[in-house]
């Protein structure tokens, strides 16, 4: 029983010494992201941990010494307490702690929500996943409330069996046909929604495509563009080496006039349909366009594609936000390896002739060096 009281206490105090944790590790990847030179011991925050380790401990021990004092002396300070209601109290106050720190989390970090979808199947994801909300945010508050009314409830032990029913048909079709036509809606909803950034979209007449290539290398992306054709080359794996870092077939003359450009930028023609062809070279990442609602893992040895249709531009999307220093994002939305984080990509969306003008400044993927070590690798 001893125990039972100061768990809730415990946990809150943990639960700081995680959040110190988390903190000091956020601040040790902003500072690598960074690419700074890394910084002397900082005893502010060791001090900070040796100060938890030290709360915590001396709360255990207490606990301990209080125990030990109890059973020698025979002595109990909290006889007079009823302890299924102060653990009741307890569990209360933390359930009262949890809501507050939820709704002022959810206010806080509010502004770092995304903001509207910058593509044209966006808004129908985000339709759809108001739906979802509308009824599962509802359930889960309710569920919650009952749970800790009948902590209140019932924390005196004082329950009378449950009533049971051996079967009742009215009921359990009304659940039953309740729960299915919002399960059967988000379905058949989902498989529509969800197959538009895959392969549900076609060009309009008269409209623009673009087919580029992204692959993800541990920890960094490129980007291949095609050149006058429109169309990427030939690659394959085995040609990947020295200067040939994608594997390109130059053999194939769709290779030939394709662009290579440099790293940390990807440009994109507001209003053409993008497909963004992603391989990986290594291991499982995974390309994430938020603010385009489009993400599609990245696998070794298969071919995936993502497309969608930019709408807002970099510029609009600043002026909208009143922010100017806002850019879209590329991400790695899958933890794969040690400098995971790094793995992003600035996205600019711009007119036509802006991208073609960017276009023209980008470097050849096919240079001389190239062949030349793809003969001598054929002639060894
Ligand atoms: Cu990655």
């Amino acid at each position: 029983m001893m125990r039972m009281r100061w768990l809730p206490l415990m946990g809150l105090l943990s639960s700081a010494l995680w959040a110190q944790i988390g903190a000091a590790a956020r601040a040790r990847a902003a500072e690598l992201a960074t690419q700074t030179s890394v910084q002397a011991v900082d005893w502010n925050s060791i001090l900070w941990k040796i100060l938890w380790i030290e709360t915590i401990v001396i709360v255990i021990f207490s606990i301990r010494l209080i125990n030990i004092v109890v059973r020698s002396t025979g002595f109990d300070p909290f006889a007079s307490w009823n302890r299924n209601k102060v653990n009741m109290r307890l569990w209360l106050a933390v359930g009262g702690l949890g809501i507050a720190l939820a709704v002022w989390g959810a206010s806080k970090y509010a502004p770092l929500t995304l903001p509207e979808a910058a593509s044209a199947h966006g808004p129908s994801i985000d339709a759809l996943r108001n739906f979802t909300l509308s009824f599962t945010f509802p359930a889960f508050i309710i569920v919650h409330l009952m749970l800790f009314y009948m902590i209140w409830r019932y924390y005196n032990g004082k329950v009378t069996s449950a009533a049971y029913e051996v079967t009742n048909h009215a009921l359990e079709r009304t659940f039953l046909v309740a729960i299915s036509i919002p399960v059967i809606v988000i379905a058949a909803w989902g498989i529509y929604v969800w197959s538009l950034p895959v392969h549900g979209q076609s060009p309009t007449q008269g409209q623009r495509t673009l087919d580029i290539e992204v692959v993800a290398e541990q920890f960094q992306w490129r980007v291949r563009y095609p050149g006058n054709d429109g169309k990427l080359g030939r690659y394959h794996y085995t040609l990947i080496g020295g200067e040939n870092v994608l594997g390109i077939d130059f053999t194939d003359p769709k290779s030939q006039d394709d662009l290579l450009p440099a790293l940390k930028e990807i440009h994109l023609p507001v209003g053409a349909l993008v497909t963004i062809h992603v391989r990986s070279k290594d291991v499982l990442h995974s390309l994430y366009l938020p603010h385009f609602r489009s993400h599609v893992y990245a696998v070794p040895g298969q071919k995936n594609q993502v497309m969608f249709v930019p709408t807002i531009t970099t510029k609009e999307m600043r002026r909208k936000l009143g922010n100017p220093e806002f850019d879209y994002e590329l991400a790695c939305n899958q933890l794969c390896g040690g400098a995971h984080y790094n793995m992003r990509m600035k996205v600019v969306v711009e007119t036509w002739e802006e991208y073609q003008q960017w276009l023209s400044q980008q470097k050849p993927a096919y240079t001389p060096t190239v062949m030349t070590e793809r003969k001598n690798l054929q002639n060894s």
